[in-house]
This record gives structure tokens, C-alpha cells and sequence, in this order.
């Protein structure tokens, strides 16, 4: 799916701004041939949770609507108009004028839909209806329940299987672009780079629409300047002389497409994208041949009051701020970030591990508990559950929309999922299939493993190309104890690596919970000191390990979550504060990253 953008024959509206709001009571049907009846506003694209003073507002689950009005210039009705969300979570039915143009559910990825047959010539009125609801047929996985209040209103609950506050509404930008009648509907642009010839063999894949006679590709070096021009939906093009987009030193050349009729341009669109090449072989991970050491974060898109909604800003300070420390690169736990975040991370040369959002894939798949302890249980009822088309959804969908990122370099198909249990191996078998078959440049995959899941009871690591771990030794084992955590660590290491020698071994989480300005001289947990010498521990244990290849710790900022006994205002694992102000590790992990060389570090 193709990025809206303005091209000489598109033009964008952003419908940006100030939207009506309401909370689904479901006391009164709401009528979607009329106005929406609140005088509420919101600002889109963010989060609604946190713009409310009101409790109740804030913390709803069930249905939320939305609704802004707009104008399409009258030129521009000529033109096929398509009206793109961003994405909208975690399920959306859309109205235009009264009349439902699509439904939409899996809140991370955009959506589109054309809009023509509905448009009026004035004040067009655009609803939507959400929904924040989380079940096993939902990704990510939620338990939901339902009660009563002392009216007898329906009052639904999601109780939440992951660690971060269940954000929602439309989150990223609201869109309406137009392309003519005769269209480009998506690229796909294949490098395959000879490195010792210094050549790139660009395989571009065009998919048109409506009544063209040829297509132009055309690629362009970074200052714009023609490299190689070819004709046809499917064309090989030859960049001699190439130059390789590299982390933090990117380089971008642009697949400009041209659909032409009678000798005209009809519809063009620019691409950006990189050449590089990934490979896994003999426990490294290689970028453009070189074996690549990964220093970075596992995130989140999560900030005051915007929530997970959209925060450019933030996202270019964010990247400044890694960049500042010596990090290159960092993981989109637990969901797609926005397509914004993917490009300038293009453009800015940071490495990306993509994710889906499976997480909270736990209790073999997600099970309500109590059905461990019941007679009848069997190991596959997740066969009977709906999160593996869930599951395939998002994995398509994700591909589709980051098949082109050079930035891109492995995709995780999960975050902690019970993959020490029976059964495991039957569903993500097919799910890494899926992945490998559909993506173009076939990146390697991975799922990031939780503590249960070592080398003895992971039944799935015979799937994965980089066996990436999350572990807490020294947090939630053995908390304090960073003697016992340092020979755990060094333990577990060791085994992975005499049992898997030929995959490459990194860390996707590590951390602990520290509070900013919390000093112990006793370095005490939940100080700054403690997460100091849980860091300054874990290093000197990954640098003994030959075929370890990257730290990416958890978190980079503090985060939002659920309430829990173990969360005051959220998850303070950050390095840095939720405001992103450093904590005391920053000063010792910036040194240690400036002085690790990206490539060649364990050779
Ligand atoms: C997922 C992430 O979203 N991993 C969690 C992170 C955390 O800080 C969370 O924010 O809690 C860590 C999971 C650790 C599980 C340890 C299980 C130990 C059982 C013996």
C-alpha cells in the first residue's frame, strides 16, 4: 500500500484537527443519518484517552464515536478520491453522509476506501464509530468480560494481556488523497546488490489500475539526478556504482513511476527506497556483508496526552536522542509504528526490527487461566480461537505496508508468547511460512522469547534466523541479586550458543524498573544506581558471548500501563523519563555504545 503523498498528479487533504467525540453508552442507538449528538471535541490524530478530564471517558471500553465535516474543492471531483486512515484502533466502521463505506478491525495498520459515489458537493459528513475492544480474536489479546451497572446498563471490561495502557481512537493522520482514474496502486522495489561489483540489480513490481498504455520507472540518485530508466509493470534496473544505505550513513535513491497514455503522464508517484543486503550466516548478522552489532531499545509510541497517537516531534527527538547516544537501531514493540516513524528512520539511517502486534500470546495462547486447572482442557484449544487469523492478518498486513523500508531488517513475528508449550510449534509454523512466502526481500525473522522459554523448553527455535531473548535476571528473578543474575545470564548465554552456533544471539529486553531522581547508596532497586550496575552487569556478560549481536533494552522511555501493584503511573523502565529527560544510565550507556563500533565488534 502506497504512503499518501502529493505527487504532480495527486493532491492531499489531511483532515487533521479538531473532530466530535462521544462515548457509546448503548442506552440510545445513534442515528448515523444525523449529526452526531455531542458537542464534545478531540483533537486527531492522538489517543482520546488522555485529552478528557473525565475519568470515565478516559478509561472506556466498548464504542467511541467521531466525526468532523469536510469540503473537496471542485476541481479535484473529477478525480478518483480515496480516503486513508492511518489506523484506527482497534476496529472502526466508517460513514460518509449517512452511509457505511467500510469496516475496518486491527488497529495498527492504515486502511482506504474510495469515496466518490458518496460525496455531496458541500459539507460532506465523515463518522466513525471505534471500538477499544480486546478478545482471543483480536491482536493484541485482551480477556474480556461483561457486567451490569445499578441501572442495568451494560457495562463491558477488557482486561488487558500485555504491559501497556490500552490507547486508542484514530491515533495516526486521517487522509483524503485523489489520483486520476488511471492509477498507480502500489510498488514494490526488490534490491539485490552485488557488493564486490559495487552493482544493484532493482526489481521493481508495478501494480496499475484503469486504462494506460505503458509504464515508465525511472530511478533517481539522492540529489534528484537520473540513474536508469526502463519500461513495464515487472523490470529489472541496474545501478553500477551503487550507493549502500548503511545504518546511520543512509543513502536513498527514489523509484519514480510514470503511467502513460497517448504519450502523457497520467499518474506518478515517487518511492523511496535503499539498497542494502541482510544476511544471517554463521551466528552474525550481516548488513551489506559486514557483521552488524545492534545497540538500541525496544519502545513504544507513547507520550503525554497524545498517548500513542502520532507525535513527530517526538519522533525526531526520540531518534536524535539515539542518535546522540551512540545507538543504532531499535525494535517497534509491541505493534506496527506509524508509517511517518518507518520513513524517517529511512532517512536517518536507524535499523528496525519490525514488529506485529501478537503480544499477550500467553497461557498457551492466551487462554483464560482457569482453563489450565479444568478436566477437560486440551493443549490446542487455541486451534479453536481466532488469534491465528489475527495473527496472519497483521503479519500480511504489516509486510504489505513495510515491504520497502530499507530501514527494515528483520520482521518479529511475536513478543513472548508461550512458545514453550505444546502445540506452539503447530501455530507459528505456518505463521513464519506466511512471513518468509510474502516478503519480497526476504528478511530474516524472529520472535522475541520470554523466560520460560530457554534453550531446553522453546519448542519453536527451529523457526527462528536470530534467536532474540528478553530476560530479567536480576528484575523479576532474583530481584537485587546481580551476582546470581551475572552467572544465570552467562549460563543461559553459553547454552544457547553450544546448542544453536550457527544463529546469531541478541537481547530484544533487558531492564529494570527505576524511579528518575530515586538515589540508594546501597544501590538498591528502583534506584538510578541499581539500574546502573544491572546494565554495567549485563554488558560484561554479552561481551564474552562471540555470536551475541546486539543489546536493544527495555524500555527506551517510561510508559504508560495498565494499574497494577507493580506500575506507579506506568512501566519505569525507561533510560530515559517519559518526558525524555536521561536517567543517571544514560551518561554510562552512551559511552559504552560510542565506543562500540556498529559493524565488526565481536570479530
Ligand atoms: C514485555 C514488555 O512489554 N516484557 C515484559 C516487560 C516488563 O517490563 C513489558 O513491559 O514487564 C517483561 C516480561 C518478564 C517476564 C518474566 C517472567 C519470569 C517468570 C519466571
Amino acid at each position: 500500500m502506497l504512503y499518501p503523498t502529493t505527487t504532480p498528479t495527486r493532491a492531499l487533504l489531511d483532515l487533521s484537527g479538531l473532530w466530535k467525540f462521544m462515548i457509546d453508552e448503548e442506552v440510545t442507538p445513534i442515528d448515523v443519518t444525523k449529526p452526531l449528538p455531542t458537542d464534545e471535541v478531540l483533537a486527531v490524530p492522538a489517543s482520546f484517552n488522555d485529552q478528557t478530564a473525565s475519568q470515565k471517558i478516559r478509561d472506556h471500553s466498548g464504542y467511541f464515536w467521531y466525526e468532523t465535516n469536510f469540503d473537496i474543492a471542485k476541481p479535484l471531483r473529477s478525480q478518483r478520491l480515496v480516503l486513508r486512515f492511518g489506523s484506527a484502533t482497534h476496529e472502526a466502521w466508517v460513514y460518509l453522509n449517512g452511509q457505511e463505506i467500510t469496516h475496518y478491525k486491527g488497529g495498527f495498520t492504515p486502511f482506504e476506501v474510495e469515496i466518490n459515489d458518496y460525496l455531496q458537493a458541500s459539507n460532506n459528513r465523515l463518522t466513525v464509530k471505534l471500538s477499544n475492544l480486546l478478545d482471543y480474536s483480536t491482536l493484541p489479546v485482551g480477556h474480556y468480560s461483561e457486567s451490569k451497572d445499578e441501572n442495568g446498563h451494560l457495562v463491558r471490561k477488557v482486561d488487558e494481556n500485555f504491559d501497556f495502557f490500552n490507547y486508542a481512537g484514530l491515533q495516526r493522520p486521517v487522509k483524503i488523497y485523489s489520483t486520476p482514474q488511471a492509477h498507480i496502486d502500489d510498488i514494490t522495489v526488490v534490491p539485490d546488490v552485488d557488493l564486490a561489483a559495487k552493482s544493484a540489480n532493482v526489481h521493481t513490481t508495478i501494480k496499475a489500475a484503469g486504462d494506460f498504455d505503458e509504464v515508465k520507472v525511472t530511478i533517481l540518485d539522492q540529489a534528484g539526478k537520473e540513474v536508469v530508466s526502463g519500461e513495464g509493470t515487472d523490470e529489472v534496473l541496474t545501478i553500477s556504482n551503487v550507493n549502500l544505505w548503511q545504518p546511520l550513513n543512509a543513502y536513498l535513491y527514489t523509484a519514480k513511476v510514470d503511467l502513460i497514455k497517448n504519450g502523457d503522464v497520467e499518474d506518478t508517484y515517487s518511492e523511496p527506497f535503499g539498497v542494502r543486503k541482510i544476511a544471517v550466516q554463521n551466528g552474525q548478522f550481516l548488513i551489506n556483508g559486514e557483521p552488524f552489532y545492534f545497540k538500541g531499545f525496544g519502545k513504544h509510541e507513547d507520550t503525554y496526552v497524545h498517548g500513542r497517537g502520532f507525535n513527530e516531534p517526538v519522533n525526531v527527538l526520540d531518534i536524535n536522542l539515539m542518535k546522540d547516544m551512540g545507538a543504532n537501531s531499535f525494535r517497534t514493540s509491541h505493534y506496527p509504528y506509524s508509517e511517518e516513524m518507518m520513513r524517517l528512520c529511512d532517512r536517518e539511517g536507524i535499523v528496525v526490527i519490525d514488529e506485529t502486534t501478537a503480544v499477550g500470546l500467553m497461557v498457551t495462547f492466551g487462554f483464560d487461566v482457569s482453563m489450565l486447572e479444568s478436566d477437560d482442557y486440551e493443549d490446542d484449544t487455541w486451534k479453536e480461537l481466532k488469534t491465528a487469523e489475527a495473527h496472519k492478518q497483521v503479519i500480511r498486513e504489516l509486510i504489505d505496508r513495510d515491504k520497502n523500508h530499507a530501514s527494515v531488517v528483520m520482521w518479529s513475528i511475536a513478543n513472548e508468547a508461550a512458545t514453550f508449550s505444546k502445540g506452539a510449534h503447530d501455530y507459528f509454523k505456518p505463521l513464519f511460512d506466511e512471513a518468509r512466502e510474502l516478503d519480497p526481500q526476504k528478511r530474516p525473522c524472529t520472535y522475541t522469547s520470554i523466560m520460560m522459554a530457554n534453550p531446553k523448553t522453546d519448542e519453536c527455535i527451529d523457526l527462528v534466523d536470530v534467536i532474540a531473548l528478553n530476560r530479567y535476571y536480576g528484575w523479576y528473578i532474583g530481584n537485587g541479586d546481580l551476582k546470581t543474575a551475572e552467572t544465570s545470564t552467562r549460563d543461559e548465554l553459553k547454552e544457547y550458543q553450544a546448542k544453536f552456533p550457527d544463529k546469531p544471539i541478541m537481547y530484544t529486553e533487558y531492564g529494570a524498573d527505576t524511579v528518575a531522581g530515586l538515589h540508594s547508596k546501597y544501590g538498591e532497586p528502583f534506584s538510578e544506581e541499581f539500574q546502573e550496575d544491572y546494565y554495567r552487569m549485563s554488558s560484561k556478560v554479552f561481551d564474552e558471548i562471540p555470536n551475541f549481536v546486539g543489546e536493544q533494552l527495555w524500555n527506551f522511555a517510561d510508559f504508560q500501563t495498565k494499574f497494577g501493584i507493580q506500575r506507579v503511573q506506568g512501566n519505569k523502565k525507561g533510560i530515559f523519563t517519559r518526558a525524555r529527560e536521561p536517567k543517571m544510565v544514560v551518561r554510562y550507556l552512551k559511552d559504552r555504545w560510542t565506543n562500540i563500533p556498529n559493524f565488526g565488534y565481536k570479530t
